[in-house]
């Protein structure tokens, strides 16, 4: 059964549980509700990059820090339905546009991205977009559109929340996850971890995620990816161990949900990932470029499911069972 009221305690000691028990937990878990040799293959692209007016301390989009990336207008309709199709053809089933924007805006550019979740949604691919906050009315025309999913991540507690981001506030996450949700189109949210935050800090995201009135379809757990400029270049590299521990115990708190293994893969081994896969992430992005950093190419992760006997999801896959 799915539980929406877990209490901070239970968290924290299914989080603490010795790590080894924690695996094998969460394993059970996941064969209790998820068929175990499915990974989701989601594929990123970044629509518009750089230039962001936001302050978020791990961004390398943030205007603020120079970080090297370059700036770039919205992308053209073509040119991400060019994408779109060799993600497709690479073996991703959810196409996944990003943009470095604070907000969404009511004009051309908006029209536009509704054009790309239209063509993107009649490829057959389950559409996503991360664009910064959305109202009400942005997110029903974007459920018209075919939007299957939007990404807006708590990254971490709400306490923490201030320290990393000052430019917006936690209910402003809330409500536009509220909005996305009212207007029928998947949620998908998670944090980082490597930012500063506590064991604590973690505890609390991972409750607020568990406590919403529905979990969310995905939670991508993502390590901080260290970007030179950004005022968390310097912090310590994410330990693996952490990684399988949030992901264990997302699992056994969302046993339905989607986990999925974000940011940091490029660094860790295809035994680290093993084991994520074991403590129940079964959900990747693929594709050589994140939005800005680097990932692992699509031949190295065939070659890692091949090794691991897994097999790509299907698109709209639940949808399928209730046919
Ligand atoms: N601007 C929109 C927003 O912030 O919601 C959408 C794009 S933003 C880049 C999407 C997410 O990427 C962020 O919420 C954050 O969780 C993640 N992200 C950004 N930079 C990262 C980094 N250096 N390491 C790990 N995750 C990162
Ligand atoms: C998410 O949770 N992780 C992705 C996606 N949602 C948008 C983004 C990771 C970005 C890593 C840094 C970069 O490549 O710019
Ligand atoms: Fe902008 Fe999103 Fe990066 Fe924050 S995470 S600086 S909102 S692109």
């Amino acid at each position: 059964m799915l539980r929406n009221d877990w209490t901070l305690p239970e968290i924290k000691e299914i989080y603490d549980t010795p790590l080894l028990d924690l695996i094998y937990r969460a394993a059970t878990v996941h064969r209790e509700y998820n068929a175990t040799g499915e990974v989701q293959v989601c594929t990123l692209l970044s629509i518009k990059t750089g230039g962001c007016p936001e302050d978020c301390a791990y961004c390398p989009q943030a205007a603020r820090y120079s970080t090297g990336v370059d700036v770039q207008a919205l992308m053209k309709k073509e040119q991400v339905l060019e994408y779109a199709a060799k993600a497709k053809a690479a073996g991703s089933t959810r196409f996944c546009m990003g943009a470095a924007w604070r907000e969404v805006r009511d004009n051309k550019d908006f029209d536009r991205v509704l054009d790309m979740v239209k063509g993107v949604n009649q490829m057959g691919m389950e559409v996503c977009c991360t664009l910064g906050m959305l109202n009400e009315d942005q997110a029903k025309r974007l459920a018209d559109a075919g939007l299957y999913a939007y990404n807006h991540n708590l990254d971490t507690s709400s306490e923490y929340y201030s320290e990393i981001i000052s430019t917006r506030t936690y209910d402003d996450r809330l409500t536009t996850l509220d909005n996305v949700r009212k207007a029928g189109v998947t949620v998908c949210c998670g944090g980082i971890i490597g930012l500063g935050e506590t064991h604590e800090d973690r505890i609390k995201m991972l409750h607020t995620l568990s406590s919403l009135p529905q979990h969310p379809e995905s939670v991508p757990i993502n390590a901080l990816v260290r970007v030179k400029g950004t005022p968390l270049e310097n912090n310590p590299k994410v330990d693996t161990w952490d990684m399988i521990r949030m992901i264990g115990t997302a699992r056994i708190l969302m046993p339905g949900t989607m986990v999925r293994l974000s940011a940091g893969r490029a660094e860790m081994s295809q035994s680290d990932q093993a084991l994520c896969f074991m403590a129940g992430a079964n959900s990747i992005f693929a594709g050589e470029k994140l939005l800005t950093t680097p990932n692992p190419s699509f031949e190295e992760d065939n070659l890692m499911f091949e090794l691991l006997g897994l097999k790509p999801r299907v698109a709209f896959k639940d949808e399928k069972e209730l046919v």
